[in-house]
């Protein structure tokens, strides 16, 4: 047998590779007329078609006719499991409420927080099902899920284990972040900073003892928590060894950004009031800034993010759902790989590299996924499309023929 084949089980062949590789100098790293093969759920083979011989592999193969095969796609930032839902909160926005004001009088996040804690772990995988199907059938492969609607040991722990449930049940790779510090609960009104210390001494060491998350965020906001809040979490996330993001600059400018960038954070997210002194410190660190579309598009946000600046200091950019009952109900990537083009300007390029690349670098996954190379994740998707651009383009149709996940095919 061909050497090239000894090490593939299965090969997709004829292809047209969207690889996102930088390392491949052509738009959307394409590659044409290439094989592609995979081996215990890794990209074990790339070569043009002419440089190998299809007669002497055995195993599985695919003839997809010149279609595209891309990465699978990564939801960078999600809050999807959640109790109840909150469209009377929706309906007093369109009555003139703001968010903040709603959020301040009790609404918003601690709504959701009340009837989270009210119920099971399985009672929330069962709610939490339908959202991340959606997610999954529009070709997303790998997915963060948050806390942050418990707020209390127990009830932030439960949702993480409910994060590991769905992982358990479904075929997507699970990346879990720690958002204890999403809202100041009940419990704490006049004492934050107990609430931060409750976090530090208790939440953050017990869920990095049971191996529950990979990264620690938290929402800097006026309405939330404080720069000076921020920083202690992260002293203690880096501490515990776990990754750090944030919740920065989506509201005003309390420069959470840049004191996330001076603590390596894996991404920063939302950033419609980031400035060029936050850019620059992304770009020393590498950080990821995290685009988040749709909560602009569903709180009716006018304060667009600095696109252009973040693409002069090349930072990269990733896209994600934000999928949460209050700021963005709206399960779909593809959509916000619409709204990145139409609402932000980023073109479809970026915005499949936003969603692909960007986002595992947003999740510390950047050697593990997110491109078609040799040594990643063989998560790919084959599309029923002429030009990867179409990704972004259209919403709704979903032109998928073929969802692979770690090397299988697998419809939800
Ligand atoms: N910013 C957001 O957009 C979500 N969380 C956050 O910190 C909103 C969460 C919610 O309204 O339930
Ligand atoms: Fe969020």
């Amino acid at each position: 047998m061909n050497s090239v084949f000894c090490t593939c089980e299965k090969i997709w062949i004829n292809a047209q590779l969207a690889t996102m590789d930088p390392q491949v100098a052509a738009p959307y790293g394409l590659l044409k007329d290439h094989i592609i093969g995979v081996k215990n759920g890794k990209i074990t083979v790339i070569s043009p078609m002419h440089k190998v011989d299809i007669n002497e592999f055995h195993g599985e193969i695919h003839d997809v006719q010149g279609n595209i095969l891309t990465p699978g796609l990564i939801d960078s930032h999600t809050h999807l499991i959640y109790g109840g839902q909150r469209s009377l909160e929706f309906t007093q926005r369109l009555n003139g409420s703001s968010y903040e004001e709603i959020s301040r009088t009790g609404g918003g996040i601690l709504a959701t927080v009340t009837a989270t804690r009210a119920l099971s772990e399985d009672e929330l995988v069962e709610q939490a099902q339908p959202r991340l199907e959606a997610l999954l059938n529009e070709g997303v492969t790998t997915v963060e899920i948050k806390s942050g609607y418990g707020l209390t040991l127990n009830d932030e722990l439960k949702i993480l284990r409910a994060a590991k449930k769905l992982a358990a049940d479904y075929p997507f790779h699970l990346r879990s972040t720690l958002l204890a510090a999403h809202t100041i609960p009940p419990e704490f009104r006049n004492s934050p900073d107990a609430y931060i210390e409750l976090i530090c001494q208790e939440i953050i060491p017990r869920v990095a003892d049971e191996g529950l998350a990979e990264a620690v965020d938290i929402f800097c906001e006026k309405i939330a928590f404080s720069a000076a809040q921020s920083e202690q979490l992260f002293i203690t996330a880096e501490k515990a060894g776990l990754g750090i993001k944030i919740h920065a600059e989506q509201l005003s400018n309390s420069h959470g950004a840049e004191l996330a960038a001076n603590y390596s954070a894996w991404s920063v997210d939302h950033l419609e009031y980031l400035d060029e002194a936050g850019i620059k410190a992304l770009k020393k660190s590498g950080t990821v800034a995290t685009l988040l579309p749709g909560a602009f598009y569903f709180l009716g946000e006018t304060k667009q993010p600095p696109v252009e600046l973040l693409r002069q200091y090349q930072v990269p950019m990733a896209l994600a759902s934000d999928l949460n009952p209050g700021s963005c109900p709206l399960a779909s990537l593809r959509l916000m790989m619409n709204m990145g083009c139409v609402l932000f300007g980023l073109t479809p390029e970026e915005a499949l590299q936003a969603t692909t690349r960007n986002g595992a670098a947003a999740l510390g996954l950047g050697e593990i996924t997110g491109t078609l190379s040799v040594g990643k994740a063989a998560d790919m998707l084959l599309w029923d499309i002429d030009d990867p651009a179409q990704l972004a383009y259209q919403f709704g149709a979903t032109p998928l023929l073929q969802r692979i996940f770690a090397g299988e095919i697998s419809h939800v």
